[in-house]
């Protein structure tokens, strides 16, 4: 007996004709170049916040609006990459219902891989987006995860070009339409829904862009942060309040400085010690970032007083009770720039509670989450 072909369930019908591979081509080539940028620029934010041991102490602090121009990439092309995969969608899921499901071996393993771009593309566009609200309704913890994961999407899509090389070869410009002998007859039509995608990932991120780029802050009508608003005028993640540092916490607060010499210093002493002006940026994780004046003493300074040999590396020990950013371990190469401050004031006041008064660290080419505010210790490494 001849096997008999699997009955066809009534398809659903799709009229629309753009969902072609031209336009998934199209879409894709925009969708890839946001990803690259959001792939990239995570890896350099996830190696600074946890270097590797052989790149700790080498990072280095110029330029030192490095990390501030890579997060708003990262975050800018996270965004936009949000109305461009809805798009990329669209224009591919009839394919849902090609029948039979499974031709063969290699078909099952092309759909079996899609799916998990798929999944992993909407799973770090989601994760992503709900962070920088500081928003964790699921319960496990967010950089590990959306590192992780930012791996097999990584690969998912590398595999994918390679898979729909052949497609993404004869769709690739509108030359190449010509070399399929059909005339493009939908041409106009793409061209309008392709403008209308470019459109809504542009209003996306002209409306958000301005939370780190400071000279658009007045479009920022998007995003959870406006880098003006907070006090001192500069915003704030976590404050003292949530931090549980109170009056009472810093009551007798004085600076440990641990090392071959440890010493401490009450605040007027630390207050009268050289003290060093730079502007430099908070380029917090979360995509917002802002640029500040910030007066203190230089870390190199207090390390060389506690007779720390040249380039140690330093560990900053914050006075709020528990929280994942109260420990920070800086490498030899930013304790020794002289820009890295233990700053007691910020656009020519004395630190805020909320910006981490008595002092906070502030050091260049840093993400916003190693910027410790209510230092208590340094313990030369
Ligand atoms: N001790 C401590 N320092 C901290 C944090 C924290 O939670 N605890 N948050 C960090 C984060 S996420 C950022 S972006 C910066 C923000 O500094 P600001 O509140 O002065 O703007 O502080 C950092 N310093
Ligand atoms: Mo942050």
């Amino acid at each position: 007996m001849s096997p008999r072909p699997l009955p066809r369930p009534a398809p659903p019908s799709f009229s629309g004709r753009l969902h072609d591979p031209r336009t998934a081509t199209a879409v894709g080539r925009l969708l890839g170049a946001a990803v690259a940028v959001c792939f990239l620029t995570g890896v350099v934010s996830h190696y600074l916040q946890q270097p590797p041991g052989w790149l700790a102490d080498r990072l280095p602090g110029r330029p030192v609006w490095g990390y501030r121009l890579s997060q708003g990439l990262h975050v800018a092309s996270g965004l936009a990459a949000i109305p461009l995969l809805l798009a990329k969608l669209w224009a591919v899921y009839p394919r849902l219902f090609v029948w039979p499901p499974v031709r063969s071996a290699r078909h099952a393993l092309e759909r079996l891989s899609v799916a998990v771009l798929v999944a992993t593309a909407v799973f770090q566009l989601f994760t992503g987006l709900l962070n920088i609200v500081e928003w964790y309704p699921w319960p496990f913890s967010f950089v590990p995860v959306h590192f992780a994961v930012a791996w097999v999407l990584a690969g998912s899509v590398l595999l994918h070009v390679a898979v729909k090389a052949p497609d993404i070869r004869a769709h690739w410009s509108r030359r190449s339409a010509g070399t399929l002998a059909l005339p493009d007859e939908d041409a106009a039509d793409r061209r309008s829904l392709l403008l209308a995608v470019g459109a809504a990932a542009g209003a996306v991120t002209v409306t958000t862009v301005g939370q780190a780029f400071t000279p658009l802050r007045s479009l920022d009508l998007l995003a959870p942060r406006h880098p003006d608003v907070g006090p001192q005028g500069v915003p704030v993640n976590r404050t003292a309040a949530a931090a549980r540092v109170t009056g009472a916490s810093l009551r007798g607060w004085r600076l440990e400085v641990l090392g071959p010499r440890p010493y401490e210093l009450s605040l007027p002493r630390l207050a009268s010690l050289p003290q060093t002006e730079a502007t430099l940026p908070i380029a917090c994780v979360e995509g917002w970032s802002v640029s500040a004046r910030w007066g203190g003493v230089r870390i190199r300074d207090l390390l060389e007083r506690a007779g720390a040999p040249a380039g140690a590396a330093v560990r900053v020990v914050s006075l709020e009770a528990r929280g994942a950013y109260r420990v920070m371990e800086m490498g030899g190469e930013y304790a020794g720039d002289p820009l890295t401050l233990l700053a007691l004031r910020l656009n020519g006041q004395v630190l805020s509670a909320d910006h981490g008064f008595p002092a906070r660290i502030i050091a260049p080419n840093r993400p916003g989450v190693l910027q410790t505010k209510w230092v208590t210790r340094l313990e030369v490494l």
